[in-house]
């Protein structure tokens, strides 16, 4: 019989203080690594000093998931994997308004988002691989498929809890154990996570999580007891990572950088395709790598369509995060809003038109109000590079092949979106871009059973969905 049993009532919920510190083998350790201070980036104030890993706290975490997954997780059967991946899943969405309100501080994102997008998603994330690990023979992978043993894991500050998410759920079900480390700027909502697989009684070293930097990063990378890397970052990390990894037998999936096209045809329904634009890229400050940051608009509407998307974006409210009317929060931190602003000067000086909203901006923290740039060319850096940031290149074309042909001009190729009242051109359109993930009259939608990836320079692998679990298992 299958037990949805509650998390065990009798541990001491009161022991369990927020420990910002590594967690090895199922305890809070302290860390020999430097420890670094975590800023909400709303007000520039510290918000917590936390431990981070040295190169030996690193061998430690690896050590203890080998034993957990050669002693407990790889032999118990998937039935019961599926009960602790449901417990955890019970355990977020009870204490999702402490970690949607954490996150918020930590990131800077708006609370209405991590509360009903990011918390939501998370648990929806452990509920549908809790469903996948008893299912594991029949799910057409061959019989009996294997894991693929211990799982490194590094993630960035976008999502913090929804990219642990991503990583742990299906490295879980699929019997893997895991040594994740969080980003520099965001570690606090894993180390909460970290108190929830205690709280779930989960068997001590299948999740170890590590603070640290890029160099802690570096040594789970290159740890010899890894079997599996799965990283999402920058382009230029993954490429990093990927050549550190080629000379082993260390399987590797990466999710990268993206340009996504988002596409508007003259047939469009305007007015949803404005809304969709819109969530596509000031969604999370456009921190988002499918975020749709290059809107390609077909040249009779374009007029027409600026002039409603101005006029919605003026009505975003840019500030104060914990806010639950704030659209838009703080940028992360202080190196990525130089960035923004390095690329939206090379824009300007490259004579394309930039618009910018005259939204109030608060003096204290670290705001970028939202920005749409038109006439902008194909050549220009805000056409190719990754912004990461509220701000929109409009482009134009004609015919639906120079749409293609445009939405393809990019090493990226996470994603795209096509705005269309035509059927048949969305499936025509759809199979000639080359993106992981297509949208059709909506954007920025996420499922745990759509598998997730780029093409390209985005990276490969995917992540969710039956295909996702391919990445942890040997066939
Ligand atoms: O990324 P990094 P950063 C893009 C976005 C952003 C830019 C830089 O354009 O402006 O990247 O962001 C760890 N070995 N994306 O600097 O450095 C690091 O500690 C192993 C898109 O934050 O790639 C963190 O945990 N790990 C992206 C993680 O890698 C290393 C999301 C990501 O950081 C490492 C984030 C190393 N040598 C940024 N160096 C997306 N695809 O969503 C760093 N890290």
């Amino acid at each position: 019989v299958f037990e949805y049993a509650p998390a065990p009532e009798s541990r001491d919920l009161a022991n369990l203080k927020p420990s910002y510190r590594p967690f090895i083998g199922g305890e809070f350790v302290d860390g020999s690594g430097e420890p670094l201070k975590t800023t909400n980036p709303a007000t520039e104030e510290v918000l917590a000093e936390v431990g981070t890993a040295s190169e030996s706290d690193v061998d430690t975490a690896v050590k203890a998931a080998r034993r957990a997954y050669e002693k407990v997780w790889r032999p118990m059967p998937g039935a019961e994997r599926a009960k602790y991946l449901f417990r955890i899943a019970r355990l977020i969405q009870e204490r999702s308004r402490e970690l949607a309100v954490l996150e918020t501080l930590d990131n800077g994102k708006p609370i209405k988002e991590s509360r009903d997008s990011d918390l939501p998603t998370v648990a929806a994330h452990f509920f549908y691989h809790a469903g996948w690990a008893d299912k594991l023979d029949y799910a057409g992978f061959g019989p009996d498929p294997k894991p693929l043993g211990v799982a490194g894991q590094i993630i960035p500050w976008n999502f913090p809890l929804l990219m642990l998410a991503w990583k742990i759920a299906p490295a879980l079900a699929t019997g893997n154990t895991v040594v994740l480390k969080p980003a520099e700027t965001t570690p606090l909502t894993a180390l909460v996570f970290a108190e929830i697989c205690q709280q779930a009684e989960l068997p001590p070293g299948v999740v170890n999580i590590l603070p640290g930097a890029g160099d802690v990063g570096q040594q789970l990378v290159r740890h010899e007891g890894i079997d599996k890397i799965a990283f999402t970052g920058s382009t230029e990390v993954g490429k990093l990572i990927q050549r550190e990894v080629a000379g082993t037998a260390k399987r590797l999936t990466l999710e990268l950088g993206g340009k996504a096209a988002n596409i508007v045809f003259d047939d469009a329904p305007l007015d949803q395709a404005v809304e969709g634009v819109v969530n596509g890229i000031f969604f999370n400050q456009g921190h988002v790598c499918c975020a749709g940051s290059r809107l390609l608009v077909q040249e009779s509407i374009v007029d027409e369509l600026l002039d409603k998307l101005r006029y919605r974006v003026s009505t975003l409210r840019l500030g104060d995060p914990l806010d639950k009317n704030t659209d838009l929060g703080a940028i992360n931190s202080a190196e990525q809003l130089t960035k923004i602003r390095d690329l939206v000067e090379a824009g300007e000086a490259e004579g394309a038109h930039r618009w910018t909203s005259s939204c109030p901006v608060p003096d204290r923290g670290f705001f970028f109000a939202p920005t749409v740039f038109s006439d902008v060319h194909q050549s220009m850096r805000i056409a190719r590079e990754e912004i990461f940031g509220p701000v929109l290149s409009v482009l134009t074309f004609r015919t639906p092949d120079e749409a293609v042909a445009k939405a393809n001009n990019t090493p990226y190729g996470l994603s795209a979106g096509i705005w269309t009242d035509k059927g048949s051109r969305i499936l025509s359109i759809a199979n000639r871009l080359r993106a992981g993930v297509v949208w059709a009259n909506t954007f920025n939608r996420f499922d745990p059973a759509a598998p997730f990836g780029g093409y390209q320079e985005s990276g490969f692998g995917r992540e969710g969905g039956r295909i996702g679990l391919e990445g942890y298992l040997d066939v």
